[in-house]
Order: structure tokens, then C-alpha cells, then sequence
């Protein structure tokens, strides 16, 4: 079947939009059209090889869409069905076996490789192969194929569906980190340091957890957005005055902070800031050589946790179904942190996304 794509050709050069054959889905496969997709940096630097996805490649880890067809395996939807599309994840591993998918073993080859495990992409622009499977998706796409394991039906009306790809990653990491990871708890201190997607989303988390929140944010009209959503303050972290608001605003100190910038030296900072049995989480895909330098008698004698975090410590069957039940009662307002733009905008809205106050580019195939 014929499909149109936004196609990774090179590094740090723009999409561009082609007309490419997909396969039929086989076995546990299914086709899903895409309604919906985000833009989440991790498509970026994929692109731009600091992952290096065999290009040329369909990239897209976002996508929200109605099932189109099944493979005679696939017994978890039909044909209808409205879907979110997350990662993939082996299911057999220690990590899948005790519910925690996003460490399984198998992540990097089962969400990078571009194939099948048989070496088929999928995909195929004429005699040329194009790397599908992006996160065993691939949905920069009207059309994407997709495992069962990685779709979760999800019971929303058609309006709000697109909107809501970014559950399968993006907002699931933020939202997951705060409500997961950190278990954040009713009246704790929470830092968290960004105010991208991942990071607007943890405050909407911030918020249903009853947080008192702080953003840190050097966009002007991103920290008034966290005002909007809950935050307590937003601050500006190269204001000569930094340390005084923060104070001010978090009389306790700081229980909690999560990191999504993955810039050493603002890490270490924040440790720093942190009160006793603190705890900080680390989201970011930071560049290779990013090293955090550790004061371990401090760590020891306040008990600081430092913790990694892959997508939220998020079960996408479980997790993305509470964060839909939350967006429905208007507790998890993704529209007002989201932009939709036609497919073929795909560039434009990567450059928008840089500097506006919104932080979902949403594309619609
Ligand atoms: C990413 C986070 C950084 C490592 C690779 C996977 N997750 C989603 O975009
Ligand atoms: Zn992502």
C-alpha cells in the first residue's frame, strides 16, 4: 500500500515528505492511520544521528490513530479501534517480566534498529529500503505498522485523539517521572528544571499530585504557562536573584528535583539544593560524555537518591489509560501545552517548537 511519509534522508537537514510503499501487516502486526503525532526531541537527535537510526528512515514515536488492519495473530484490537502507539518491549525479559518495559533488555534493537528481526524495514521507497519501526513505529506517517504489544486502546471521542500521541512518550515520561519515579506526595517541595514537553508535563503531574512546584525555565512565556497549570512559581535560573526566589517560594527546601535539560553542571547544582532523603530524577538524553560530579559524604549523610529514568517507569497499558482518565476530567490538559500542523509543516513546526510557549508540535498526517 502507498503511504506518505515525512523521510529522514540526512543529519540535521530537513524532513522530506515522499510517497513510500508499507508492507502488509504480518502475524502480531498491525496498520494503524495516524491521526495524530508529536514531535519529541528524541525524533531530532535520531535524525541527526547522536542515535544513529540507519537512514534513510521514518522517525515518529508519538502516534495516536485508528486501527486499519490486523495480522491474524492479534488478539488485543480490531479493526475501529482508537489506539496510542509507546514503545516496544521484548515482554520476557526480568525487566518486562516484573512490569517495567521501558528497561527491558532488548530496548535499543527492538526501538532503533529499523527491521524486523527477520532484517525487513517495512518500509520501501521504490527498490530502496527505508528504516521503519522507529519505536516500533514510525508514525511521522499517514499510515504506520506497529506491533500489538506497543499499542494501547484508548477510549477517547476522535476530536481529542490526535492530541494525544504524545501519551506514548513525551508526556508520559514527564507525567510518569512525577508520579512513578518520584513518587511525588501531597505538599512535597518539587524543583523540576525545564520546561519543555517533558517538563510541562511534570508539572501538570506536579499538580495532580499536589505538589508545590517550581519551574525553572528561561523562557519568558513557557514559565507563565506553568503558572497556568498549577506551578507555584517559574523562574528564571540565570536571574542574578535565583536562589533568593527559589527560597522564598519553597520555605523547606526542595524535596524533590527533576532534571530534564541533562546538562552536568545544572545537575549538580540542584543536588546541591536538595534537602535531606532528596531525591533527584534524571530524564534527559544528555550528550555522550555529560558526567555528573557526586560530593558522596553529602550524598551519604543526607541520604540523596539519585535516579535514572526511562519513559516515565511508565507500563504504557496501565499508565496510559490513567493519564487519558485524567485528561478527560480536565486534570491533564494536553491542548493547552500542544500545536497541531499538517504533516507537510513537519519542519516549520520543529522550528516553532524551539522558541514558543507551547511544547507538543502535534503533526496530522
Ligand atoms: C528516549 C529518552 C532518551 C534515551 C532514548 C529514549 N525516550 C524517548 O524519547
Ligand atoms: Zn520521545
Amino acid at each position: 500500500m502507498k503511504i506518505t511519509a515525512a523521510v529522514a534522508r540526512q543529519a540535521k537537514a530537513p524532513f522530506a515528505i515522499e510517497e513510500l510503499d508499507i508492507d502488509e501487516p504480518r502475524g502480531k502486526e498491525i496498520r494503524v492511520r495516524v491521526l495524530g503525532v508529536g514531535v519529541c526531541h528524541t525524533d531530532i537527535i535520531s535524525r541527526d544521528q547522536q542515535i544513529p537510526v540507519q537512514l534513510p528512515a521514518v522517525l515518529g514515536h508519538e502516534g495516536a490513530g485508528i486501527v486499519e488492519s490486523v495480522g491474524s495473530e492479534v488478539s488485543k484490537v480490531a479493526p475501529g479501534d482508537k489506539v496510542v502507539m509507546s514503545f516496544l518491549s521484548c515482554g520476557h525479559c526480568p525487566s518486562c517480566a516484573s512490569s517495567s518495559p521501558s528497561y527491558c533488555h532488548e530496548f535499543a534493537p527492538l526501538n532503533f534498529l529499523g527491521r524486523r528481526p527477520d532484517g525487513s524495514p517495512g518500509l520501501r521507497s521504490g527498490a530502496e529500503e527505508v528504516s521503519g519501526r522507529f519505536f516500533g513505529q514510525s508514525s511521522f506517517a499517514s499510515h504506520a505498522i506497529v506491533e500489538e504489544s506497543n499499542v494501547v486502546k484508548v477510549d477517547v471521542d476522535e476530536v481529542s485523539l490526535p492530541l494525544l500521541g504524545a501519551l506514548g512518550c513525551g508526556f508520559q515520561t514527564g507525567a510518569g517521572s512525577i508520579m512513578n519515579s518520584l513518587a511525588c506526595q501531597p505538599g512535597e517541595n518539587l524543583v523540576i528544571v525545564g520546561g519543555g514537553a517533558v517538563g510541562m508535563s511534570a508539572v501538570l503531574a506536579g499538580a495532580i499530585c499536589e505538589t508545590n512546584t517550581v519551574l525553572i525555565e528561561l523562557n519568558e512565556s513557557r514559565r507563565a504557562l506553568a503558572i497556568e497549570l498549577g506551578a507555584k512559581a517559574a523562574l528564571d535560573g540565570n536571574d542574578p536573584d535565583f536562589l533568593e526566589q527559589l527560597a522564598a517560594a519553597l520555605p523547606g527546601g526542595v524535596n524533590k528535583v527533576f532534571d530534564t535539560t541533562g546538562i552536568g553542571s545544572v545537575i549538580e547544582k540542584f543536588i546541591g539544593l536538595l534537602a535531606p532523603r532528596g531525591m533527584v530524577g534524571l530524564v534527559a538524553a544528555a550528550a555522550a560524555d555529560t558526567k555528573v560530579a557526586l560530593d558522596v559524604t553529602q550524598l551519604v549523610i543526607r541520604g540523596i537518591t539519585v535516579k535514572g529514568i526511562l519513559e516515565g517507569d511508565s507500563h504504557p497499558d496501565v499508565f496510559i489509560p490513567k493519564l487519558v482518565e485524567h485528561f478527560k476530567a480536565g486534570r491533564f490538559p494536553v491542548e493547552k501545552i500542544s500545536k497541531t500542523f499538517p504533516l507537510d509543516n513537519i519542519n516549520q513546526a520543529i522550528d516553532e517548537q524551539k522558541t514558543s510557549a507551547f511544547v507538543k508540535a502535534v503533526l496530522l498526517p
